[in-house]
């Protein structure tokens, strides 16, 4: 049998790792990407590991004390993630049950579920009930709001980083015309067949989002993202009627409530839950279940280590976003092969830092 893990102290650092292709979207231009590594000690020696990847660089300075706080809280009880999951959110409650509260929480509770995976020596996948394998993936690692003039070169060499036949788009420019240009270049130069999945990144008021959408429709794109603002659940029910295209949305999601709400309401043909806002493993695996009875296809958003083992054990699992940003701080960098991510045969994630190149990002 194997110990029951107790939490000894857990280790939260911010570094910064510089993006080869500059974010640039409606949701903020970033030249570089900041992460929050966390380690979790156990008194039996195993140790998780998790990463959040918080967009702002000094939101460090609110998100890491709140994971200490939490930590605290919890030092010497037994690493139980559902149970810490339901003490720290109800712990916080009164400051907000999302946001920077669920942001810690997700945390912790990727560290927890990676440490007890370690400890049965399982790969995350295998302790969950799945297998390790290959998990179909597009590429998301650039295609932003950049010249058009720029992306087909751009979508070539994308293709290439791993065989890739899906790529994400990014829309939503000043003209129509802007729009169609952008998918012409990237189609002419990746191939008439790869799949688009398009992003607006919440860019469009609600009426320009059903003029722009109804324009593009005959486009043969593969999803709409984020057309307008996430939370307007009604504005989404609308789009999701009125369009052929599937909807996509889900990854300002704060915890499986707010997917089953968009589920209720109709909101999305499909749904991309992200790791640091759905509840970490935990919470993904609530939001998988309401996916999962109301039919929808579930897909991933940033974090590809971990919700690849997550995608192998989702009834509608669907697509992985492929970023490679990480890969600068991991020792072991995941394998990509013809458009897919390998989940590694490996304890836990499957993840551990490259100290020397975290040093050299840290903050
Ligand atoms: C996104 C991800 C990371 C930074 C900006 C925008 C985007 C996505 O919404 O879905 O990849
Ligand atoms: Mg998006």
């Amino acid at each position: 049998m194997h110990p029951q893990l107790t939490l000894k102290s857990v280790r939260a650092r911010p570094i910064v790792l510089p993006l080869k292709r500059p974010i640039v979207s409606k949701v903020g231009l970033f030249k570089d990407w900041p992460l929050i590594l966390i380690d979790l000690y156990t008194n039996e020696g195993v140790v998780g590991h998790s990463y959040l990847a918080p967009y702002i660089t000094r939101s460090a300075r609110y998100i890491i004390p709140a994971i200490e706080d939490l930590a605290e809280a919890a030092m010497g009880q037994p690493v139980a993630p559902f149970d810490a999951y339901r003490r720290g959110v109800g712990s916080l409650h009164l400051v907000g049950r999302e946001g920077i509260s669920l942001i810690a929480v997700s945390g912790l509770d990727m560290a927890a579920w990676d440490a007890l995976a370690k400890a049965a020596d399982m790969p995350l996948a295998v302790f969950l009930g799945g297998t390790v394998g290959p998990v179909p993936a597009y590429n998301s690692n650039g295609l932003w709001l950049t010249p058009t003039d720029k992306l087909a070169a751009e979508a070539a060499a994308l293709v290439a980083e791993g065989g890739f036949t899906s790529l994400k788009l990014r829309l939503g420019r000043e003209q129509l015309a802007d729009d169609l240009a952008a998918i012409a270049a990237v189609r002419e130069a990746a191939g008439a067949t790869v799949k688009l999945m398009c992003d607006f990144n919440q860019g469009l008021s609600l009426g320009d989002a059903l003029v722009r959408c109804h324009a593009l429709d005959d486009q043969g794109l593969y999803w709409f993202e984020e057309p307008t603002t996430y939370d307007n659940i009604p504005g989404y029910a609308q789009l999701a009627r009125e369009l052929k295209t599937p909807v996509q949305l889900g990854e300002n999601f704060y915890g499986p409530r707010q997917l089953y709400h968009a589920v209720l309401a109709g909101a999305a043909d499909y749904v991309m839950p992200d790791m640091m806002r759905i509840g970490g493993v935990s919470g993904w695996l609530r939001a998988a279940a309401i996916a999962s009875a109301a039919g929808l296809p579930m897909s991933t958003h940033l974090y590809p280590e971990i919700s690849a083992h997550l995608m192998r054990v989702t009834d509608t699992a669907h697509w992985l976003e492929w970023q490679d940003w990480a890969d600068p701080i991991l020792s072991e960098p995941f394998e990509l092969k013809d458009g897919h991510l390998i989940v590694p045969d490996e304890p836990g994630q499957g993840i551990e830092w490259d100290e020397k190149a975290v040093g050299k990002f840290a903050l």
